[in-house]
């Protein structure tokens, strides 16, 4: 039997095989409302057979866009139009899941093809941002965001709860809190961006307490016997890599015992100079470590777009599921394909049966 091809039952969830579409932005809603664009897209992804599809980073606030372009659930109408999604996902057998989030001073960006860099100050499609500090993330994301204030930190807590609720509500079976790649959950760990002096920054305890504070708080409202998760970064790449990994590790004991059911490793993107070692499952030895020394269950992504690579990294115990991002891009039947170069026998299992019947018993794949 192929590691990769093992169900995974997380609370009162089971995914078919171990390989998630992982949140992927599609720049193309309007005022945060998903459009067709975004249901033939994940439908289509959803049938190439991934045990899970989540979709997109989705803000909890129009200021908690990265683009203009992104999605939002800070309305009901908003909630309403992912319905549909969530139908054809769990139509092509996959669980459909969401990540929310909220991009701090990562926000006001233009879209990547038109610069992928923050809008021009008084460019009205913009906004001003906020973060923990008022330090900006420097490069190409040169706005100075307002540092937060205490009730900025209450209402941005409030809104992951409202975008969690409705969520739930939507019918998502999987939520995953954006706390990684420098938006605003990340911005509080890292001392990169999280300068404060109050009790939400200096110490460890002190930079993680936004985050811990945000997951118990979506915690009670979101269904317990439906997994709730978060990405995280948990490594820079600034040469400071032993002690954030410690750090990290710490807080994801935190995660757990406040009711995480899984992480999703990530890199931090906290600095833009940072030296990333960017090679095909570069972050699995490091998914490996957290899973091992937090004991939670982990996920993690990052060029694992071979067949071969993906059952490897599952089969040596380094990650519980596979994201496959780009690949399923360029291919939605990535996880059918995968099936077949393993030898899986039941291929079928990520297939609809009238194209299995058809394509197994002829053969003409
Ligand atoms: C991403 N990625 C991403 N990550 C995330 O946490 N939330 C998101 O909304 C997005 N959006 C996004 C859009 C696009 C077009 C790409 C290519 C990537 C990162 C993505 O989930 C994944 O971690 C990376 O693409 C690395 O995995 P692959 O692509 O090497 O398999
Ligand atoms: C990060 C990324 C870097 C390099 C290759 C692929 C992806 N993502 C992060 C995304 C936005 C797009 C870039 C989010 O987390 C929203």
């Amino acid at each position: 039997m192929s590691a990769l091809f093992e169900p995974l039952k997380l609370k009162g969830v089971t995914l078919r095989n171990r390989i998630a579409v992982p949140p992927m932005c599609q720049y193309t809603a309007q005022d945060g409302l998903i459009n067709d664009w975004h249901r033939v897209h994940l439908a289509g992804l959803a049938r190439g057979g991934a045990g899970l599809v989540i979709v997109e980073a989705t803000a909890v606030s129009p200021q908690g866009r990265i683009t203009p372009g992104c999605a939002g659930l800070w309305t009901d109408e908003q909630a309403q139009a992912f319905v549909p999604v969530v139908h054809a996902i769990k139509a092509a057998g996959a669980v459909p899941g969401i990540q929310i989030g909220h991009a701090g001073r990562k926000a006001s960006a233009n879209l990547p093809w038109e610069g992928d860099d923050h809008m021009p100050e008084g460019d009205a499609r913009g906004w001003p941002t906020i973060a923990p500090s008022a330090i900006a993330y420097g490069a190409h994301l040169p706005k100075v965001p307002r540092a937060m204030s205490v009730e900025d930190i209450v209402r941005v807590r409030a809104d992951f709860v409202a975008a969690a609720r409705r969520a739930r509500d939507a019918g998502f079976q999987w939520l995953e809190l954006h706390f990684a790649h420098g938006y605003l959950g990340q911005s509080f760990f890292s001392v990169h961006s999280n300068q404060r002096d109050d009790r939400y920054g200096g110490s460890l305890e002190n930079r993680s307490r936004f985050l811990l504070e945000t997951l118990s708080a979506v915690r009670e409202v979101w269904p317990e016997q439906l997994p709730l998760t978060a990405r995280f970064g948990v490594i820079e790449y600034d040469g400071r890599d032993e002690e954030t990994l410690a750090e990290s590790i710490e807080l994801a004991k935190g995660f757990k015992q406040r009711g995480l059911d899984l992480l999703n490793v990530s890199v931090g993107f906290s600095t833009p100079t940072a030296t990333i070692p960017w090679a095909p499952a570069f972050l699995a030895p490091i998914a490996e470590r957290v899973r091992r020394e937090a004991n939670i269950p982990v996920a993690s992504a990052w060029g694992i777009d071979t067949p071969e690579l993906a059952q490897r990294v599952v089969q040596d115990g380094q990650l519980d599921l596979v994201m496959v991002g780009r690949a399923h891009l360029a291919d939605p039947h990535w996880p059918y394909k995968a099936a077949r170069a393993l030898g899986v026998e039941r291929a079928s299992w990520t297939l609809p049966a009238p194209y299995a019947h058809w394509l197994e018993r002829y053969k003409v794949a």
